[in-house]
């Protein structure tokens, strides 16, 4: 059965719904080739361990001597065990590119040789993803530049408005909640956003009177309701724990519930995604979404993202949940590890819910193809579509078509 289940989710085109990916029209802020796979912060912090360089030694390098350096060390010197030296190995392999210990010349030869267009569609094809979520922050001048310009945005690349900087500088930069609103309503007409989002650290409490709370009450949560638009929270980061190691330096904490008991229950009419870093928070977030049905889990974020960790958590949110959650975001930053990421969800998702249909067969209720087709599109793609896609609704700013189409679960 379990070969089924596998080839089930095999033919599920994902819906990745949390990225760092750009379009190739974008083109300073996209991410590929690798150079950029090796630099990749999750292996620089692997990297750091070695104490072989300084932070500072380290970054003052060109990014084509700190691949050499990482490749060097934890791929040459010892053997590529973590999951994200795995990961780019996966990648060279699909690529038909070789994993041998040499140098990285074929492989920067094969990047060269690619057109960004037709690379993106193969990526997309090897990794069986159909479009990803962006993360776009309009207050990073270089990415505000490609949407105030009309840059043309591929269909495949869906945005996602990202808050936190808003947030942490509502004071700093907008004199009034009104004036908010103003940038975030033309935001909302410019991009057409699938959701807004917010990381948020480990101590966040809500309702609370701060410049989080007051953010939440005053702006984003009006904005949303108005635009019909899911928040996505994302709890329980402890950001620049080491800030020497740059983009590697964030940390994980555990998070209270109650914030989210809060927020689910003074706004029912309004949906949020919500993923949680600590894996100490994965079963209370289960039991909370039971209660809560606004409130839709998504994905194994970060450093909850490992093959056995990804198995163990939906595993528990099957047996809490069904097949009504969102089993798994990439989190990608560089484009081929879509082909890792999503090669190493379905088959850990895969693992869970086979793991549960052999308890149903034992009842002897066993599962139909048609049934595991049904869960794995459910739990890949069509959980998220449907949550984000509601029935056109009449706010603020009359009706406001969704901007993706919905999949039948
Ligand atoms: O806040 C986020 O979107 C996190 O996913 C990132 O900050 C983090 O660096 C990451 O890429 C984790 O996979
Ligand atoms: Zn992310």
């Amino acid at each position: 059965m379990l070969e089924a289940v596998s080839s089930a989710f095999d033919g599920v085109p994902v819906t990745d719904m949390h990225t760092h990916l750009f379009p190739p029209s974008f083109e300073v802020l996209r991410c590929s080739g690798i150079d950029e796979l090796l630099t990749y912060h999750y292996l620089e912090a692997e990297y750091f361990r070695l104490r072989q360089w300084t932070p500072e030694d380290y970054f003052a390098l060109p990014k084509t001597a700190r691949a050499e350096a990482i490749w060097d060390a934890l791929f040459v010197r010892r053997a590529p065990i973590s999951e994200a030296c795995r990961g780019v190995l996966t990648v060279l392999t699909q690529l038909g590119l070789s994993t041998e210990a040499h140098g990285l010349r074929e492989a920067r030869d094969f990047f060269r040789s690619r057109s960004p267009e037709r690379h993106t569609a193969e990526v997309f094809r090897l990794a069986g993803v159909s479009q990803v979520v962006m993360t776009n922050d309009p207050l990073d001048p270089v990415e505000a530049a490609y949407w105030e310009t009309g840059t043309a945005v591929d269909p495949r690349f869906r945005p996602a408005l990202r808050l936190d900087r808003v947030l942490s500088n509502l004071g700093a930069c907008f004199d009034s909640v009104r004036a908010a609103r103003r940038f975030l309503d033309g935001w909302m007409e410019r991009m057409s956003p699938l959701y807004l989002a917010i990381s948020l650290p480990d101590t966040f409490a809500f309702p609370e009177t701060s410049s989080v709370g007051h953010g939440l009450r005053d702006v984003f949560l009006p904005c949303c309701a108005d635009w019909n638009v899911p928040l996505a929270l994302m709890i329980g980061v402890k950001r620049g724990v080491n800030p020497r190691i740059g983009v590697a330096a964030d940390g994980s904490g555990r998070a209270s519930l109650q914030p989210l008991i809060e927020l689910c229950t003074r706004y029912p009419d309004q949906r949020f995604l919500v993923t949680l870093l600590s894996l100490e928070n994965q079963h209370e977030l289960c039991v909370v979404a039971r209660k809560l049905p606004n409130l839709m889990p998504f994905g194994c974020w970060w450093f909850l993202n490992t093959s056995s960790l990804v198995t163990q958590i939906t595993r528990q949110r099957i047996e809490l949940l069904g097949a009504t959650f969102v089993a798994q975001h990439s989190d990608a930053r560089v484009l081929e590890q879509l082909i890792y990421k999503w090669r190493d969800a379905r088959r850990s998702v895969a693992d869970a819910l086979h793991g549960a249909y052999q308890q149903l067969a034992m009842e002897g209720r066993p599962v139909t193809i048609e049934q595991i087709a049904a869960d794995a599109t459910r739990l890949l793609t069509a959980n998220f579509n449907e949550f984000v896609c509601q029935p056109p609704a009449t706010g603020l700013h009359g009706t406001f078509e969704t901007t993706i189409s919905c999949t039948s679960g």
